[in-house]
This record gives structure tokens, C-alpha cells and sequence, in this order.
């Protein structure tokens, strides 16, 4: 049985979503974040040195990494469904997403998250205006920007195709949903990037995202 290791309000609700698409059987284990430090609890590196979800287990092996694990499972299970055939330009495009998503996407995405905490993180008053300068100027001089810059991209991109592998939908729209929705949530994404907009309403609307929504429980990303 393939047992998903899912860490609530994170990247591993992609992995139900995969196998939801998939209609694979799973099991999940649910670990919850620390509510005030947000970290996954100490249980998840029993699983995975680095403790970080998601994680899968199957047959005596464990997967790491949301990109590795969804080629895997497509790659196992899509039968011709979830991955463009290889060879062919939609698999370039494919595998690009894949990697793009957390390779490139993510992290001005996360640094925002950082620098946003840090401006409002607790201190001495003496220290505040000084992190709150600091944490401004990184966010506009760098983070910002780059997230425009890639917001622009992306939605260039899904000018060429309904998804981002071209149009049929497959696993690398999976695996971009995640810095989409995170950039809906925190990144000023809106309605003056329509087709991103409309991917978000058209991964939103698909049964299996809801399903797999059902099975793993709240997703703070959604609000
Ligand atoms: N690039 C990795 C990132 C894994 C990751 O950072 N996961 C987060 C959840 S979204 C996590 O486990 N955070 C809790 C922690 O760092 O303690 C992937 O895509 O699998």
C-alpha cells in the first residue's frame, strides 16, 4: 500500500491530488505543524532525514521531493494520462514546469513569507524599525520584483495552451499549483493576470482536487 506522509497545509496535498487523478489506492499519515514555529513535527524525520513533506512510502521504498515523487507516480501509473509521451515537444515543456516549479517559482515566493514574519515578528521595541527597514528593502528592492517577473511569465505562458504543458492537463499543472495558489495567497496575484486567475478556477473545479481536499484536510492556501 503507498502511505502519503502529509503535513497539514502543505505540499503534499498535491500528492492526494496526483492519486485522486490516478484513482490509486493510498493510505495518509497525518502530521500537524507546530502551530507557532510552523515546522513539521519531529516524527516526519523517522520517515525522511530532512523531516519535510511530502513523503511517500511503497514498497520498501521512500520518495521525497512533491517534482520527484509526481514524474514517479505518473511515470508508474498514468498509463498514457498525466505526462505528455516522451520524445515530444509537451514532454520538454513538462518536465521544464516540473522543475521550474520549485526551483524557480518558490523561492522569492517563500523569502516573501520569511520577510513578511520578520516584519511582524515579535522584538524589542529598539529592534523593530530596524527589521521592519530591512525586511522593506529586500522585499521591495528583490522579492517583490521577482515575483512580477515571474507572475508575468506564467501568464504569458498559458497564452500558448490551456495548461502549462500544452493542452492536455497533466501532472507539471499539479505541481504548479502550488506557487499559483501561494501567490494568490501571498504574492499579489489577481484578477489583472487573467489566465492564471482562470487555471486557478479550472484546477479548483477538477473532482479529484476536491477529493483530495476532503481526504487531507484544511488548506489555509485556498484563503
Ligand atoms: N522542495 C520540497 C520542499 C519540501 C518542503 O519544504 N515542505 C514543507 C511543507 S510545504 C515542509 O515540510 N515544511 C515544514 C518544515 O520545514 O519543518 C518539495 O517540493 O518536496
Amino acid at each position: 500500500m503507498l502511505v502519503v506522509h502529509h503535513l497539514n497545509n502543505s505540499r503534499s496535498q498535491r500528492v492526494l491530488w496526483l492519486l485522486e487523478e490516478l484513482e490509486l489506492p493510498y493510505e495518509i499519515v497525518h502530521y500537524q505543524r507546530d502551530p507557532k514555529t510552523m515546522l513539521a513535527p519531529p516524527e516526519l524525520r523517522a520517515v525522511h532525514p530532512l523531516g519535510k513533506s511530502p513523503v511517500v512510502t511503497v514498497d520498501g521504498l521512500t520518495l521525497a521531493e512533491s517534482g520527484a515523487i509526481l514524474e514517479t507516480l505518473a511515470e508508474r501509473h498514468g498509463n498514457g494520462r498525466m505526462a505528455p509521451a516522451a520524445g515530444t515537444p509537451e514532454h520538454l515543456r513538462y518536465r521544464y514546469w516540473m522543475h521550474y516549479a520549485e526551483g524557480s517559482a518558490m523561492p522569492p515566493l517563500l523569502l516573501k513569507l520569511v520577510f513578511d514574519q520578520i516584519e511582524k515578528a515579535k522584538m524589542p521595541f529598539f529592534a523593530k524599525p530596524i527589521a521592519k527597514a530591512i525586511a522593506g528593502k529586500a522585499k521591495t528592492s528583490f522579492i517583490e520584483p521577482n515575483i512580477k517577473t515571474h507572475l508575468d511569465f506564467m501568464e504569458a505562458e498559458l497564452g500558448k495552451s490551456e495548461w502549462f504543458a500544452g493542452n492536455d492537463f497533466s501532472a507539471a499543472d499539479i505541481q504548479m499549483s502550488f506557487p499559483v495558489e501561494a501567490a494568490k495567497a501571498r504574492g499579489g496575484l489577481d484578477a489583472t493576470r487573467p489566465r492564471l486567475m482562470a487555471y486557478l478556477a479550472r484546477i479548483h473545479a477538477r473532482p479529484a482536487y476536491l477529493r483530495a481536499l476532503e481526504r487531507g484536510g484544511p488548506y489555509d492556501l485556498l484563503s
